[in-house]
């Protein structure tokens, strides 16, 4: 059998004030279309379907259409709650829908739910576990008697890890924990044949099993530019697995650049790779910029994040001109501040209401 496993869509997320929307739904028909190609007899999804608990109602129809176009390929879809997720609205009409295909784990109650699926190419048992404490999990996974004479499965929403290796982290992940303490070892998933985990957003292997991160489908936070999404196709023949990587291309890609305002801005800088991109600019600029996103969106409309590199850690005010800054009159400081800002001198009236300010300041 042919399954597709991902996770962690976030449907309805905003990186940096933009809606992924659009993007969301774009990945989510090149997921259907892997699947349509591949020939999937089921799609798992690991948790995280909504980025919050109470989705927009965009979010929802996004993921409505998916779910319709799915189903219209006969695929059945196996899904758990992630810790972003209401286990409890995720889960509404659930029993119906089992029966249309659509198969949602949400609530936890410390149980796999098990599932059992077989065609020619032999049996499949499906394990689901929707996210929960780590203490519930582990014991709901003690509790799980595979079948030996099955391929068996197990879809989970947790943060394991091999050891003291600490797996590939990103930052939307908004991890409670710190380290590796409340993490799961891997070796508790060594019954299965496969493992398909939802809950870091890097798709990753975890040790030297079958354990599996889908990872999520977009680039959530500029820590991941440099992460290739995908989706793992997982196949069983008998008793064996084999797994392959499926690579996602998105709508718009995440990059950073870094360079002065005036060259970035430059028609053949932009145009070497696609200016609509979500992107993270760093001007090296040592002058003050008047509106430099403005600037900078006139040519990559879809600019996210501004760093002034001057402002960076490391380029601080040193102890000596900042104790120069206290010897200085009010009026003095202004006059520095302006000139800053404006690339003037400030005008005689300007300078009058600050030193009558100053003035007053000094006689209280
Ligand atoms: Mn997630």
């Amino acid at each position: 059998m042919r399954f597709l496993h991902t996770g962690d869509l976030h449907i309805g997320k905003t990186v940096h004030e933009f809606s992924m929307l659009k993007d969301q739904s774009y990945i989510l028909n090149q997921i259907a279309e892997i699947a349509k190609k591949e020939r999937v007899d089921a799609l798992l999804i690991a948790g995280d379907v909504y980025d919050r608990s109470v989705p927009p109602a965009e979010a929802v129809s996004v993921f409505d259409a998916f779910v319709e176009q799915i189903r219209n390929l006969g695929i059945t879809i196996y899904v758990i709650s992630g810790n972003h997720d209401s286990a409890e609205r995720l889960s509404f009409a659930s029993g119906l829908l089992k029966k249309q295909g659509l198969i949602i784990e949400g609530e936890a109650d410390g149980k796999a739910r098990q599932y059992r699926l077989s065609d020619e190419t032999g049996e499949v048992c499906l394990y689901l576990l929707p996210y929960q404490k780590n203490t519930q999990l582990k014991e709901a996974l003690e509790a799980v008697c595979v079948d030996e004479n099955a391929v068996n499965i197990l879809m989970a929403h947790a943060f394991a890890v091999a050891g003291s290796e600490l797996p590939k982290l990103s930052d939307s992940e908004v991890l409670p924990q710190v380290g590796t303490v409340d993490a799961v070892d891997v070796s508790l998933f060594d019954k299965f044949d496969y493992t398909a985990l939802g809950h870091l957003h890097g798709a990753q292997q975890i040790g030297t099993g079958a354990v599996y991160y889908a990872g999520s489908p977009l680039k959530y936070s500029f820590s991941e530019c440099n992460q290739e999404k995908s989706v793992w196709l997982v196949e069983t023949q008998g008793r064996n697995v084999s797994v392959k990587r499926w690579p996602l291309r998105p709508l718009h890609d995440m990059r950073e650049i870094e360079g002065e305002l005036s060259v970035l801005i430059r028609e053949d800088i932009a145009s070497l790779a696609d200016r609509e991109d979500y992107l993270s600019v760093t001007l090296t600029d040592r002058e003050e910029l008047l509106d430099a996103m403005g600037s900078l969106r006139t040519v990559y409309p879809n600019v996210m994040k501004l760093i002034l590199k001057k402002n960076l850690a490391g380029e601080e005010m040193s102890w000596e001109s900042a104790k120069q800054a206290r010897e200085k009159s009010l009026p003095e400081l202004f006059s520095e501040f302006y000139q800053a800002v404006r690339g003037e001198e400030p005008d005689e009236e300007r300078l009058a209401v600050i030193r009558e300010a100053s003035e007053k300041a000094m006689e209280e």
